[in-house]
């Protein structure tokens, strides 16, 4: 155990997906087992360590992406990423049992699942969430590689499946699903599929990021999201050294149900003066999210969507919750219930406890993943394809970051209860009970009328598996976790 104060925060050490997010068009997960042949494994690793994506890179290759743009030079850059992290089954493995002191990370995804609210079945007193099989059997670790297409990415896995010989009788990764995401298409490029913006709001860390714009949330300490460093909850120094510069990456395959979303709000539109139900149905949109297609925030552009507001990264983020400062029970902006509310609300707990939400921040990357919805599918409004959200978030402490924000705030009704509103609702994007579907509803969806309730007949979003990793700093990848062939002088 170190019991330094860590030195400076170093982006050649650490995974380029974590703090920065690696650049891309597509983005392919293998999801792996490690063979028994351990040690050949861990000798292999050495191999892949160099291909790792560090953040110092990821900022070089958004630099040369940015050039690219300016010059106005046709097409894309060819620029890939890798990164890699261990499940507590893939570390315990390969021997690496000491203690990150993470409960919820050592206890896997499949044993949280009932309490995350995943739908399934109980039998023997054995929940058995509707997953797809690859997550009801361990998962060791996950490879993650980006690129700019298709082409790119694939001579990429092809190194991967070179250096642990997949396809070999001594492979050493077993590969147990693969799947790719691919960022969606023309202007829809950045919005995910419901169809709003998204990536807009992640914390920004201190020691590494600039100073957000002005009015947008504070910096976070480093250690919300990195373990070993100031701000980490569990004290620094108390953890195996080598998790230092590490982060927890939450998984979750994440189905969504667009053409039903589509004819919810279609069949429920706010009624306004004014409003066309075309109108109308895209308020409700907005009031579920709470944040306009354009990604503007109801908080600043409550009536109107934005697209400008939604578009400038210095004022899009640039809101508390504090625009009704004289009433802070007031919905009549933003509803309590709404996605972008319920998952980070800002300045609400400290208007109404005195309480920080800073250790509650997590940061976002992952990518949407399945077609675009086809004429039948608008047509008949039902989902026929798959199609959805690759989740993934990073935090120093799961039990404050993703775990916390599904359970304690998006799956809670009475979460955050103030003078009047005693039940804001589930979150409607992501709340989900599998003990009592009628607890699927909210209020102040609309804005006339706060306090009537609206139900929602089903998920829009069907969690189908997931699993909690630790992505490694590069030195502990290279120094601990790979192993290099001793070769006796
Ligand atoms: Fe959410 N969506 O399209 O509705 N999310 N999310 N999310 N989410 C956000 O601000 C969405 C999910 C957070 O700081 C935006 O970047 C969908 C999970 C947090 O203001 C949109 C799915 C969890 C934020 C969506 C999904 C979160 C956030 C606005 C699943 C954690 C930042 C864009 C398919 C448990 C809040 C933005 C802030 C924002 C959507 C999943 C959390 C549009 C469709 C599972 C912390």
């Amino acid at each position: 155990m170190s019991t330094a104060t860590p030195s400076p925060i170093d982006p050649q050490n650490i995974q380029g997906d974590i703090l920065s997010g690696l650049p891309k068009k597509t983005e392919t997960y293998i999801f792996f087992q490690i063979s028994d042949d351990v040690s050949a494994f861990r000798s292999q690793l050495t191999h892949l360590v160099p291909l790792v994506t560090s953040t110092a890179q990821v900022l070089k290759d958004r630099d040369t992406i940015a050039n690219h743009k300016q010059s106005k030079k046709p097409g894309l850059v060819e620029i890939s990423g890798l990164n890699i992290a261990f499940s507590q089954s893939g570390l315990t493995k390969m021997g690496l049992t000491d203690d990150v002191q993470d409960a919820g990370f050592k206890a896997g995804m499949l044993a949280d699942a009932q309490a995350l609210g995943d739908a399934g079945t109980t039998a023997n007193s054995k929940f058995d969430p509707n997953w797809v099989p690859a997550f009801k059997n361990p998962v060791h670790g996950i490879i993650f590689l980006s690129g700019d297409c298709h082409a790119t990415v694939s001579k990429r896995v092809r190194q991967v499946e070179q250096i642990f010989k997949v396809g070999a009788h001594d492979a050493t990764i077993h590969e147990v699903l693969r799947i790719v995401g691919d960022v969606r298409p023309d202007k829809e490029s950045g919005h995910e599929h419901f169809g709003f913006l998204d990536g807009i709001s992640n914390p920004s860390v201190q020691g590494f990021d600039s100073a957000p714009p002005p009015g947008a949330p504070d910096q976070v300490q480093p250690g919300v999201i990195l373990l070993g460093r100031d701000g980490d909850s569990v004290p620094v120094g108390s953890r195996p050294s080598w998790t230092l510069d590490g982060s927890f990456l939450a998984f979750r395959y994440l189905f969504q149900l667009v053409p039903e979303f589509n004819e919810f709000l279609e069949k429920n539109p706010v009624q306004l003066p004014g409003l066309t139900p075309k109108e109308g149905s895209e308020f409700l949109g907005a009031r579920l999210v709470g944040r306009w297609k354009s990604g503007a925030p109801l908080d600043l552009a409550p009536l109107k969507d934005d697209p400008a507001l939604g578009a400038d990264s210095q004022r899009n983020n640039s809101f508390n919750y504090t625009a009704d400062s004289t009433d802070f029970t007031s919905q009549t902006r933003c509803p309590f219930a709404a996605h972008v509310r319920k998952t980070n609300p800002r300045n609400d707990l400290k208007q109404a406890f005195g309480a920080d939400v800073a250790k509650n921040r997590i940061i976002r990357r992952g990518v949407q993943f399945g077609p675009e919805l086809t004429e039948l599918e608008k047509k008949e409004k039902k989902t026929q394809n798959g199609r959805g959200l690759l989740f993934v978030s990073y935090q120093s402490t799961l039990a404050n970051g993703f775990q916390f924000l599904q359970k304690s705030w998006a799956n809670q009704e009475t979460f955050l209860s103030r003078a009047g509103v005693t039940k804001p609702g589930l979150d409607p994007i992501i709340g989900q009970s599998n003990t009592d579907p009628t607890l699927r509803e909210m209020v102040g969806s609309d804005p006339n009328n706060p306090t009537n309730e609206l139900k929602f007949p089903q998920e829009w979003v069907v969690p189908r598996g997931g699993e909690y990793f630790f992505s490694p700093s590069i030195p502990a990848l290279r120094d601990t976790i790979a192993e290099a062939v001793h070769i006796a002088a």
